[in-house]
Formats: structure tokens, C-alpha cells, sequence
């Protein structure tokens, strides 16, 4: 694989954006951590200030200068907030309730993550059967449901002019931890233990950087009206009420009937068995021989609970997760409903 450093320097001012890439112990160590996609390095980009997959300055331009459309529906969170549940439940209310077309089509493709293909150089995307999202986002058809994890500032500018609806999902952030953690094991075969990556993340070093920036962004537009700001607690605790709210927002209608179905196919073992949304196929291509990922895992749909961080952050670790939220909140007003 070609090294980006010896391409790119170490910063740069581009269309919008600066960068530097990220240097120091615990960078090294977070990248060494895992066995693929990270040897280009982590770059920081401002605004606003958040780690990134350092291949993505490449493509933060193309990105920002992306055509919008009035109807589409961007579903926006930090990584492992409750994404792939929301992007199933908003489709299928944009697409008249399809569950065959649901079942048939990878959510992947009905519903595309726009910077997927942005985050690592073009030898290991096609190595690792990664088509180019951005393109494929703008090929897709009326109404459009789009997924991203970029911070807002990295968005593209049109979603501040044309106004389509966005939902964004918040979740505990000691369980985005955890999950985040896992996934690394999954995607990356990241081979660092749990506190390491924590480590890494509370230092704001992980892509799409700090998690409190990234909500609060968020939280504080969360009154505009193409905008619904909802959390993963809220839809384990009561999924026909999110289920409604989202369905009001999208101006679609559900008999008690509908409701009732569609609650079952959003359930955690529904959607664990659901190869459209399970990312199981994803997962065989990418552990396949091209990348050689190696050491146990857990899948995509792991447990789906809240509180679940207990069974891998330790007491030091959550003191220190408890500090950095009371930091990062002090004076904000921001709470979070449901939390258990
Ligand atoms: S990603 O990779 O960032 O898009 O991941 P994301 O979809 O945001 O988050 C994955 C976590 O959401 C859980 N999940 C669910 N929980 C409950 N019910 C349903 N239906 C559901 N669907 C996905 C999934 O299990 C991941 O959480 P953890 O804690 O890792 O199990």
C-alpha cells in the first residue's frame, strides 16, 4: 500500500479545511493497534478541530461541495450511536413501508455511509471492496436516506441552504466507547485492549474525534425545524413513541397495525438476524484474504443494550469517562433522557 505520507505533507490548507497529521506515543500506539486502514495515520482537521482517517483530506472537499436535496433524509451520529437502527426505521417510513425491497437490498446500498470510501486510498478500498459512497450517494434516487458520522462542520455546505431532514442520534457515551471499541476489534482488527482505546478516545485521537463536540453540534441546532434530535436510550426504552415522533417528522401516517410491525422488524433480535442490515456480508468480505484480519470477535449486532460499557470499562476508566463529560458539559444544559 502506498504510504499518503510521502504524497501529502504533514499540513495543509485546503478549499475550507486545514489539517496536521497527528504525531506523539499514544498516536503510534493507536495506530500500530490495528491491523488494517490506519498505516496512513490520523490527521486533525479544523474546523472543527476533529481526528480523521488521514485519507479523508483527499476527499473533504468533494465531500463539502456535495449536491443536496430538499428530500433527502441524512441520518447523522457519532460512530456506534444507534445508526444502522435508525437508518432501517427512517427508509422504510420514506419507502411506504417495503420490507421486501428491505430484505432484499443491503441497507448499505439503500442507504449509503457518504464517506465510507473516503477514509482509506484507493489500492486498500478496492482490496477491501469498497465502493466509492460519494459517488454512489449521488447516484441514488429520490428520496435519498443518506448516513454519515462526519462532525457538522465537515458536512456538506447545502445541508445549511437547502435544509433536508436530519436526524441525529445521541447516545451514552460510555457505551459509544465500548461499542466503538468493538467495532475496532471487528473492522480493524484492532489488537490493543479496551483501556487503550479508551485512552485513545478520551484523547480525542479516534476518527470523528471527540464525541461530546460531535453531539453538542447537534444538541444546540436540535430546535431547527428540518431537524430531530434523537437518542439511543429514548429507542430501547420506547420504540413506537421514537418510532411516531420520527414518523410525524417525515410526515408519514401508521395504522396501530403498521406500528406494530415495523417495531418487530426495528427489534435488536430482528435486526440480528437480518442479513440486510447485519453487516455480516461486510464483514465476511472485509475478514477475507484480501486483509487478513486476524482474533476473535463479536458481531456488528452485538447486545444493543444500554449500560452494556460495564462489562468492559473499568472503575478507573469510567471515572475518568465521567470526568471528561462533566468537562465537556459544564454549563451546556445538555441531558440526556432515559439514561440508566
Ligand atoms: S455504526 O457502525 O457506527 O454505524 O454503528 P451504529 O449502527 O451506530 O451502532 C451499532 C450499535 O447499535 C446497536 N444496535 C441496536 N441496538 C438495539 N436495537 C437494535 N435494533 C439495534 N441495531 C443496532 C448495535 O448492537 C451496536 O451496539 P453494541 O453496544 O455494540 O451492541
Amino acid at each position: 500500500m502506498t504510504s499518503s505520507k510521502n504524497l501529502f505533507p504533514q499540513s495543509r490548507k485546503m478549499d475550507d479545511f486545514q489539517f496536521e497529521v497527528l504525531q506523539g506515543p499514544l498516536v503510534d500506539k493507536f495506530k500500530t493497534a490495528n491491523q488494517t486502514f490506519h498505516s496512513d495515520g490520523v490527521i486533525r482537521m479544523w474546523p472543527p478541530g476533529c481526528a480523521m482517517f488521514a485519507e479523508y483530506r483527499n476527499h473533504a472537499d468533494r465531500v463539502r461541495h456535495l449536491t443536496v436535496r430538499k428530500d433527502d433524509v441524512w441520518i447523522l451520529t457519532y460512530p456506534k450511536s444507534g445508526t444502522t437502527w435508525t437508518q432501517e426505521m427512517a427508509w422504510l417510513l420514506i419507502n411506504n413501508l417495503d420490507y421486501e425491497t428491505a430484505r432484499k437490498i443491503p441497507q448499505t446500498e439503500r442507504s449509503p455511509y457518504l464517506e465510507l470510501g473516503c477514509l482509506v486510498d484507493e489500492d486498500t478500498r478496492r482490496k477491501a471492496n469498497i465502493a466509492d459512497s460519494v459517488r454512489a450517494v449521488e447516484m441514488l434516487q429520490s428520496p435519498r436516506c443518506i448516513k454519515s458520522h462526519l462532525p457538522l462542520q465537515l458536512l456538506p455546505k447545502q445541508l445549511w441552504t437547502v435544509r433536508p431532514k436530519i436526524i441525529y442520534v445521541a447516545r451514552d457515551v460510555k457505551d459509544v466507547a465500548a461499542s466503538y471499541y468493538h467495532h475496532y476489534r471487528l473492522f480493524f482488527g484492532y489488537t490493543g485492549s479496551c483501556e487503550d482505546f479508551v485512552e485513545a478516545f478520551l484523547a480525542e485521537i479516534v476518527p470523528y474525534g471527540s464525541v461530546w463536540d460531535h453531539i453538542l453540534d447537534f444538541w444546540n441546532i436540535r430546535h431547527e425545524s428540518n431537524v430531530m434530535f434523537n437518542t439511543f436510550e429514548e429507542m430501547k426504552k420506547d420504540l413506537p413513541r421514537v418510532v411516531q415522533r420520527t414518523a410525524d417528522f417525515l410526515d408519514c401516517t401508521l395504522t396501530s397495525e403498521q406500528m406494530k410491525r415495523l417495531c418487530e422488524h426495528l427489534s435488536f433480535e430482528s435486526m440480528k438476524e437480518n442479513r440486510s442490515v447485519s453487516h455480516e456480508d461486510e464483514m465476511a468480505k472485509l475478514r477475507g484474504k484480501e486483509t487478513n484480519l486476524v482474533g476473535k470477535i463479536e458481531p456488528f449486532m452485538r447486545k444493543g443494550e444500554v449500560g452494556g460499557w460495564k462489562n468492559d470499562v473499568t472503575p478507573q476508566l469510567e471515572e475518568r469517562l465521567n470526568v471528561y463529560t462533566e468537562g465537556k458539559l459544564a454549563g451546556v444544559g445538555y441531558e440526556l433522557k432515559y439514561q440508566e
